[in-house]
């Protein structure tokens, strides 16, 4: 790969940005994945602002435009056809007009619609656009306490791995051994034509992704039944950080457009989430970590998943911690932030969620990292976040020993936070 020089940077992601933009949506990389991605087009609409405002509002107006009756806004939308992903809609089945997922991906419109609105050089273009979307999201995020949290605890449960973005991630690894494969049948991936193996999730993997899917399936994906027929439930804090972050960024848009129901509303499932997740804190590790609901137990992980709650509104003495941990893993890596500390055993450089460097979570941590005092830090991983495009050019993730680039090409959303960290 040529190397990408920092001068040319903003403008060469500028270009990948318009390689992918499909009109109203843009693909997350032609080939590997060639439909919209819920957080990816959000994340995206991010780096769009910076040279087409009307543009970035599209591509979120174009992913509500989806949303599902019962609040959800789907993790894919699959506007065209196209038989180089697997699984598709005919795996799918939602029974939708346009065809969609039946799965949800980490809620952060709430943040980028609020951030497009605090940065808009069209002022009104973005007020207008924002009174629109906040009751959209406002409805997404009742979705997640209504679906995802029946119990009321505070915090909600994934039900696929597919829903945190993180897919292979170690923090999955005990909870998905108790999802069965039997009867799952065969089927052919395409990931793995389009990108290296061994840098993807296991066959095996795949096998009980696909499980999950034909168990909502045959439920008729009716969210009221999917969490309890569920036999896999994780309490992702880094999930729940971006779902809290985007409630409470959508209850002050609510409060300045005069939306007081859905003000109070968020402002309480704030209050009641920030709460909730101090029970996820781990003094061992020093940072946050997931809670497994059926085995009624945490999972010992030390992912970057317990890392992103800074980007909530998390007490400022954890902000602190959270940033010791990010310091102590300086030592360990070349590139911050690795997705998974290589002091567990498990932590594997190039595979995927179990190691390598996504720079759309630097991005959230810098975001958080900025209520502490550490300014040092911030610009590390900024520069680092900047070094491995230079490196390894916008690929979808890297290796954060080396910078070797991994996964697709050309990526939207590498090329959308770069713009941000540049600017
Ligand atoms: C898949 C598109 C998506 C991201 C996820 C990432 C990966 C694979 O790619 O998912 O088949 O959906 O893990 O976070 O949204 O970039």
């Amino acid at each position: 790969m040529k190397p990408i020089s920092r001068l040319d940077m903003f403008d060469h992601a500028e270009r990948v940005l318009k390689i992918n933009d499909m009109g109203t949506y843009t693909v997350p990389t032609h080939g590997l994945y060639p439909f919209q991605w819920n957080w990816d087009s959000c994340l995206t609409a991010l780096g769009q602002a910076h040279f087409d405002e009307h543009r970035a509002w599209t591509e979120i107006d174009t992913l509500f435009q989806h949303q599902w009756e019962d609040g959800m806004v789907p993790h894919i939308v699959f506007h065209k056809q196209d038989k180089g992903y697997f699984p598709g809609p005919d795996v799918w089945q939602t029974g939708r007009t346009v065809p969609t997922s039946g799965i949800t991906q980490p809620p952060v419109a709430g943040y980028v619609v609020k951030r497009l609105v605090d940065h808009a050089r069209d002022p009104d273009l973005a007020e207008a656009r924002a009174r629109d979307l906040v009751p959209k999201i406002a409805r997404w995020h009742e979705w997640f306490h209504a679906c995802r949290d029946p119990k009321k605890t505070g915090l909600v449960a994934i039900l696929h791995p597919w829903e945190s973005g993180r897919d292979n991630s170690i923090d999955w690894d005990d909870a998905f051994s108790r999802v069965p494969t039997d009867g799952v049948g065969e089927f052919k991936r395409r990931d793995t034509s389009h990108a290296d193996a061994a840098h993807r999730p296991t066959d095996e993997q795949y096998k009980r992704y696909i499980w999950l899917v034909q168990r909502f399936r045959s439920l008729n994906w009716d969210n009221t039944r999917l969490h309890d027929a569920s036999p896999f439930q994780v309490v992702d804090p880094g999930f729940n950080a971006i779902l809290i972050r985007s409630v409470a960024d959508i209850a002050e848009l609510a409060e300045r457009y005069g939306m007081t129901g859905i003000a109070q509303m968020s402002r309480r499932h704030v209050a009641e989430g920030l709460a909730a997740l101090e029970s996820l804190w781990d003094d061992r590790l020093g940072q946050y970590v997931c809670f497994d609901r059926p085995a009624g137990r945490k999972v010992d992980s030390a992912s970057i998943g317990g890392i992103l709650p800074v980007f909530a509104a998390i007490p400022l003495e954890r902000v602190q911690q959270l940033a010791t941990r990010i310091e102590a893993l300086k030592a360990r890596v070349e590139y911050l932030i690795p997705s998974h500390d290589p002091a567990d055993p498990r932590f594997e450089s190039l595979r995927y969620w179990r190691g390598p460097v996504w720079l759309i979570i630097n991005h959230m941590i810098i975001d958080g990292l900025v209520r502490g005092d550490v300014p040092d830090l911030i610009a590390r991983i900024t520069s680092d976040s900047i070094r491995l495009i230079e490196e390894g050019g916008f690929a979808e993730y890297h290796d954060p020993l080396t910078a070797e680039p991994c996964g697709g090409g050309t990526f939207s959303w590498t090329a959308a936070m770069i713009m941000e960290f540049l600017q």
